[in-house]
């Protein structure tokens, strides 16, 4: 059966809806459900999450495009099943096969994901896909596309912040995205009047986003209020929101009793009266469109269906632990390219202006989004004021939200596979973002593959400003601004992290962070963004590590994962230094010191890539030289240098002559802001000559 939907705003098209097969869909939906319900208590799989009450979800998808992108969440399996028509999937998922279509069966189910279909892969972090689902919206905008991203989440869901960044993003940028926020009345046991205070309708309409709130038990009314919704944003007046009613006719999980916490009378009255699937049946046979029989056949067709589908689902094959590190990360496959531009001595700031150009002129789609960037100035520290200069509108100011940040960066990526630049002013405040940067490097993992997050976040990071800690006096960050960032970023699985030295190697390895697939953390010094070429403690050049000031026109691009060996001095090598940023300046100015009051030859191995970092390199150079420092800005606690140190132990135990070095700043928050505390916190030249002096006569 189709009906005519009235077309009830003015301009909108009417439009026909299959009703029955509609219908059919939300009853695949329920049966599915109820089977995989029965098989988790039988103890067939681990857990399960229902969409009991939800169904009209199948209503909203019907009324969307085929080309509009889906955030869904984990109660949307009648969004899933109208979507894809895909009955296999869920149980794929449930029984954890690798035929899964969302995780090849290395997530939890209802955990829906398809790139095929638009479909955003859901995360058990509650709403945390909506920043992402806004990158999706100013993607779309940016190429005027025709679609719009719908991303729902529950009324628990409404609390978090990655609500309230969406619709940030949605109302500032103006983007097509509609909103859901499926209020089945309860998070796990707490009750919607938790969540918020007034209307929701009223609080998201505040900020200029035309909302409704509308009846989740009707599904016809469903329907017809999205096409509205969807009309409002594609005639080109905004962003929309739909507050939809639904009740919970199951416990929140199969983790959860609901005689807990729900009294019988209102379960009772939810199931009477709240229930979209029965309310749709009703209301065909109260039409004369389907018998009260039809109901009941319809329903035991579908069981039978899933019966047999299981019984295939059942002989296909679960993960091999071999795949266990599958999808982790995509470090880029560098491809050879000597840089052939007249070479010209830069200051690193000017190395990364010219990456972000070079880029920009690669790719039309390249923009940086973040705090400032787009003014005359460039950003804090001006490095896009050449982008502002030479491609206006690819440098965009964004709120002051890092998260905001991040989320556009991320979706724009995964939703055309190709890397735009974050902006974060000073690396402290990525912490708003955290989850979302955190997520993001997980999405290939969890999606085994499906999806990818290209994304780089530019940050200053480290004490301060003006030149290397030996020659200049403090840098005057102070807490806020003086974290190096390292022990955040390298312990995230998924994630790449480039600490660069020099102007040479910060813009060809930003121009290779753009060719990866997996989010690559670029912590740029803030002392070494203006810093002279290194000298000794005479002022004389160090000339094998002053030739990388020296800086090629035009595009060349540096291989991620691989170290830079620099030699001072020309006998055998009596230690190496490892490190990286400011540390590998310090370390060099330590090195030509001790070589001209000693004649020691000492190497220093500069990382430049954190995550993943150089091993073969780094056991290479300690096996020549047999005594090693590793030298980091970071605090002496957990973190990414005492990482290295330990790396070393383990794997280079017989080619050492003694116990590694560790020279770090101390276990205090960050580098103070007086210069006398900052230096005592700061390791620098002389703190590394001293150590190294002494490790070589040992
Ligand atoms: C950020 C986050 N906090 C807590 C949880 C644990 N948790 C899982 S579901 C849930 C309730 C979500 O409620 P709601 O958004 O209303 O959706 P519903 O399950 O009621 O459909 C909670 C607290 C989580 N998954 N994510």
């Amino acid at each position: 059966m189709t009906i005519e939907m009235r077309a009830t705003e003015a301009g909108a098209p009417a439009t026909t809806l299959d009703v029955i097969a509609l219908y059919r869909t939300m009853v695949t939906a329920r049966v599915t459900n109820d089977l995989l319900k029965t098989r988790k208590t039988q103890g067939r799989f681990p857990f399960y999450i229902g969409c009991a009450g939800h169904e009209s979800m199948a209503a909203v998808v019907a009324a969307l495009d085929e080309e509009d992108w889906l955030a869904l969440y984990y109660r949307d399996l009648a969004a899933w099943l109208q979507r894809t028509g895909d009955m296999y999937g869920p149980l794929r998922e449930a029984y954890s096969r690798t035929t899964g279509p969302m995780c090849a069966g290395r997530n939890m189910p209802s955990h829906y994901s398809s790139k095929r279909h638009r479909i955003l892969p859901v995360f058990s972090e509650v709403a945390a896909l909506c920043p992402f689902a806004g990158g999706v919206g100013f993607s779309i905008k940016q190429h005027q596309g025709k679609e719009l991203v719908m991303c729902s989440t529950g009324d628990g869901g409404s609390a978090t912040n990655d609500f309230s960044v969406l619709v940030r993003q949605a109302s500032v940028h103006q983007l097509p995205v509609l909103i859901i926020i499926e209020d089945n009345g309860w998070a796990i046991t707490t009750p919607s009047s938790v969540q918020w205070g007034g209307s929701l309708v009223e609080w998201v309409g505040g900020n200029g986003i035309y909302a409704e709130e509308v009846d989740g038990s009707d599904a016809l009314q469903t329907y017809e209020a999205t096409r509205r919704l969807a009309q409002h944003i594609h005639s080109g007046q905004g962003p929309a929101f739909m507050h939809l009613r639904l009740g919970l006719l199951d416990a929140h999980s199969s983790s959860t009793d609901i005689k807990t916490y729900r009294n019988k009378e209102e379960i009772e009255l939810t199931a009477a009266t709240k229930d979209p699937v029965k309310n749709l049946g009703r209301w065909l046979v109260e039409q004369g469109q389907l018998a009260s029989d039809d109901i009941e056949r319809m329903r035991k067709e579908i069981r039978k269906e899933l019966e047999q589908i299981e019984q295939e689902v059942l002989q296909e094959p679960e993960p091999e632990p071999e795949r266990v590190l599958q999808h982790v990360v995509y470090v880029p496959e560098w491809r050879e390219n000597t840089p052939r531009g007249t070479k010209r001595q830069l200051t690193m700031l000017g190395a990364i202006n010219e990456a972000l150009t070079e880029q920009a002129k690669r790719d039309p789609d390249f923009f940086v989004y973040g705090q400032d960037v787009g003014s005359a100035k460039g950003g804090v520290f001006g490095a896009t004021a050449a982008l502002v200069t030479q491609f206006p509108g690819q440098a965009i100011n964004s709120p002051l939200n890092e998260q905001v940040i991040v989320g556009i960066v991320s979706g724009a990526g995964m939703k055309d596979g190709k890397a735009r630049c974050a902006e974060i002013q000073f690396v402290d405040y990525h912490q708003s973002a955290t989850q979302t940067i955190r997520l993001a490097a997980r999405i290939p993992y969890q999606s085994f593959g499906g999806w990818q997050t290209p994304m780089i976040i530019r940050t200053k990071s480290g004490s301060g400003g003006g030149g290397p800690i030996s020659s200049s006096s403090a840098g005057g960050g102070g807490f806020g601004h003086s974290n190096t960032g390292e022990q955040w970023f390298t312990s995230i699985p998924g994630m790449i992290t480039i600490c660069p030295a020099t102007p040479f190697d910060a813009k060809g390895l930003l121009l290779e962070a753009a060719r990866a697939q997996s989010p690559v953390t670029f912590l740029e010094r803030g002392r070494l963004y203006r810093s002279e070429p290194p000298k000794d403690s005479e002022g004389n050049l160090i000339a094998a590590l002053a030739e990388y000031w020296n800086v090629p026109d035009g595009y060349y691009t540096l291989p991620i994962g691989k170290a830079r060996r620099v030699r001072i001095g020309d006998g055998p090598v009596g230690a190496v230094i490892v490190a990286w940023g400011t540390m590998v300046l310090e370390s060099c100015t330590a090195a030509a010191n001790i070589n001209k009051r000693t004649g020691s030859t000492v190497e220093i191995v500069d990382l430049r890539s954190l995550a993943p970092f150089d091993e073969e390199t780094v056991a290479a150079a300690v096996k020549e030289a047999n005594r090693v420092l590793v030298v980091t800005e970071e605090s002496d606690l957990t973190s990414f240098g005492r990482h290295v140190h330990s790396w070393i132990v383990e794997h280079c135990f017989y080619d050492l002559d003694g116990l590694p070095v560790f020279v770090s700043a101390l276990p205090s928050p960050a580098a103070p802001y007086n210069g006398i505390e900052e230096t005592a916190f700061l390791p620098s030249a002389k703190n590394i000559e001293a150590k190294l002096e002494a490790l070589l006569i040992e």
